[in-house]
């Protein structure tokens, strides 16, 4: 039986469209996708349903983001509800000889945006909070229960989330605050299985050596975020070869992202982390509109159960997957090789 955690009200959080390639197209982070997933789980009987009420704690948000952000982003939210409407960054203050930071909700929204993939919408703030409580509510139980290895069902997604920035449908990073949850208990690998990099992730633990990051991903030189995920990334100099970036082509199918997935298991085994988070993506799948890569629904469980054999008390994070149709049985074939 796996503890599955989710707060109420991410729903709320629906921006109708995005922006891809000069098109506008419906939004494809949907609030169904937990949906599909939550309710396929219970039917099977294959998981227990935890909510998290809201405030959660939020010592671990400020220790894995800035004041400045964690002011801005509320702020923003609260001038989306007066606009009854989802803000769009269109102005971006990168570098110029002349630069002002206007203290309005657009100026602040371009300073925090990496891109225009993450709208922010009346809710959009409690939305991310609670994703955020999500993942440290998933990360406590596990400290208390080291056999458990539960399933935090947040959206939305984080791990494009840096420090200081959203990106990629990401507002807070979750397996950040779930990692520094894990923390005080000794060194924390994250193994990110998303179809893309983890930028946000790697961005908040560049310099700290007490995370280690491995991310198994499309090449960033085809693939969003495509500024980040390169293999000559191995962390900062307070913290050398702590992250691994493991790249990968057009069309890796599963043979090829397992013995992937075989080297940066290794390499996390070496680090010795006394807590896995896992930052777990189904748009590796063949029918993921999103992705490049053919895996197939068996390569699931045998991605659970690789990283099951390091034998270290893990918790599961909800990134991306956007194959609505099959994102059920992506998640309990995953789980079937995760409670075995
Ligand atoms: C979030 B997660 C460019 C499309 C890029 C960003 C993808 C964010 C994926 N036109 N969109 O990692 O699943
Ligand atoms: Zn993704």
């Amino acid at each position: 039986m796996i503890q599955l955690f989710e707060t109420p009200g991410h729903a709320h959080h629906r921006p109708e469209v995005e922006y891809d390639h000069g098109q506008i197209i419906p939004y494809r982070e949907s609030p169904n996708r937990m949906d599909l997933i939550r309710d396929h789980l219970l039917a099977t009987g294959m998981a227990e349903l935890h909510h998290t009420e809201l405030p959660g704690p939020t010592a671990a948000l400020s220790a894995i983001h800035t004041a400045e952000y964690l002011d801005a982003l509320p702020r923003i939210s609260k001038a989306a509800r007066e606009a009854n409407r989802y803000l769009y960054p269109y102005i971006f203050p990168v570098r110029q000889n002349m630069s002002r930071l206007p203290d309005l909700p657009f100026g602040l929204l371009g300073r925090h945006s990496l891109d225009v993939g993450s709208p922010v919408g009346p809710d959009t703030w409690h939305a991310a909070n609670a994703a955020a409580a999500t993942a440290i509510a998933a990360a406590q139980h596990l400290l208390e229960n080291p056999s458990s290895r539960p399933y935090a069902l947040c959206r939305p997604p984080g791990h494009h989330a840096g420090r200081d920035f959203m990106a990629g449908y990401c507002y807070l990073n979750n397996a950040a605050v779930a990692a520094h949850t894990l923390k005080d208990r000794g060194p924390v690998a994250i193994i990110d299985v998303d179809y893309h990099h983890g930028n946000g992730t790697q961005d908040i633990f560049w310099d700290d050596p007490e995370v280690f990051f491995v991310s198994l991903h499309g090449d960033p030189a085809f693939e969003y975020p495509n500024y980040a995920g390169f293999a000559d990334e191995t962390g900062g100099s307070s913290a050398p070869n702590t992250v691994l970036n493991v790249p990968l082509p057009q069309n890796t199918g599963t043979g090829n992202y397992l013995s992937a997935l075989d080297k940066g298991l290794e390499a996390t085994s070496r680090y010795a982390p006394a807590h896995i988070v896992v930052s777990l993506g189904f748009d590796t799948y063949q029918d993921d509109p999103l992705s490049t890569f053919s895996l197939d629904m068996d390569a699931y469980p045998r991605i659970a159960a690789a990283i099951n054999s390091l034998n270290i008390p893990a918790v599961l994070i909800q990134e991306g997957g956007y194959a609505s149709a099959a994102l059920p049985r992506l998640a309990s074939a995953f789980l079937e090789g995760w409670t075995t």
